[in-house]
């Protein structure tokens, strides 16, 4: 009988981690080093690994992920991968990356995994079937705009940055704290978790977000995203747990 897809995910997801908390805080080879962002030879080894493992046990899937394509395009499944969300994080020896694996099925979200490996917690959730993290169900907050923590991205670009700061400007006189931590997918889980209350980001890419995107809507929270108004080709998100409206926020 084949391998269920969500025991796949989550047996990549932690292949993956290992390779990464084993190489973390050793001397990494660095691809490309751009003023705002690290590209890593690591982050290749990670999607190769995961890649071997998600389409040997699906071999008719593709697979779509920060680091290339692979699998048969045309394939109604496709899986989302971030092989290190947070790499500048990691390449910083800062302990705040994970693996985000997400599936969709004819364009529907049906599955997310987010993984990190340093806290050994896995983010999972099927569409339907709830949110969990380390086996136990997972729901928001229910805490409103003054008692909110959130965290604003800043991604990559001088467009990306200078939105964050109008943001950051707007909304951190209403929120209890405003925080910055660098991984896209595990603001979502840890909304996702009631960690956190809500996100921004003006550009960020698919890859980032597909898993945990899946993780805050199982767990009841909201998720609205769009494209880029800094970057086409990009998104720009907002999550929170329901309650926390950035947005209204945000136009002020
Ligand atoms: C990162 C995102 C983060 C964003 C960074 C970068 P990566 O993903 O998780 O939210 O601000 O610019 O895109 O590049 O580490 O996979």
């Amino acid at each position: 009988m084949a391998e269920s897809f969500i025991d796949t995910a989550i047996r990549a997801a932690r292949a993956a981690g290992a390779l990464l908390r084993e190489n973390f805080g050793t001397e990494l080879s660095v691809d490309a080093m751009h003023d705002h962002d690290i590209k890593l030879e690591l982050d290749v080894r990670s999607q190769e690994l995961i890649t071997q493992i998600l389409l040997e046990a699906h071999p008719e899937h593709a697979l779509f992920g920060e680091e290339g394509v692979t699998g048969d395009q045309d394939s109604a499944y496709q899986w989302i991968v971030d092989p290190i969300d947070g790499t500048v994080n990691y390449f910083y020896s800062i302990p705040h990356f994970c693996v985000s694996i997400g599936l969709q099925h004819q364009g529907q979200r049906i599955l997310g995994v987010v993984y990190d490996p340093m806290l050994d917690e896995l983010f999972q959730a099927q569409r339907g079937q709830g949110a969990l993290r380390n086996g136990v169900p997972i729901h928001v907050s229910r805490r409103s705009l003054g008692d909110a923590v959130i965290t604003i991205g800043f991604s990559k670009d001088k467009a990306s940055i200078d939105a964050g700061l109008e943001h950051y400007r707007q909304i951190a006189y209403s929120v209890r704290k405003t925080r910055v931590f660098g991984s896209a997918a595990l603001a979502l889980a840890y909304i996702a978790s009631g960690r956190l209350d809500a996100y921004i980001e003006e550009q960020i890419s698919i890859w980032d977000i597909a898993a945990g995107w899946l993780l805050i809507e199982e767990a009841g929270g909201m998720v609205e995203v769009r494209d880029s108004p800094v970057k086409p080709g990009t998104q720009a998100i907002i999550a929170s747990n329901g309650v926390v409206d950035l947005a209204a926020v945000s136009r002020a």
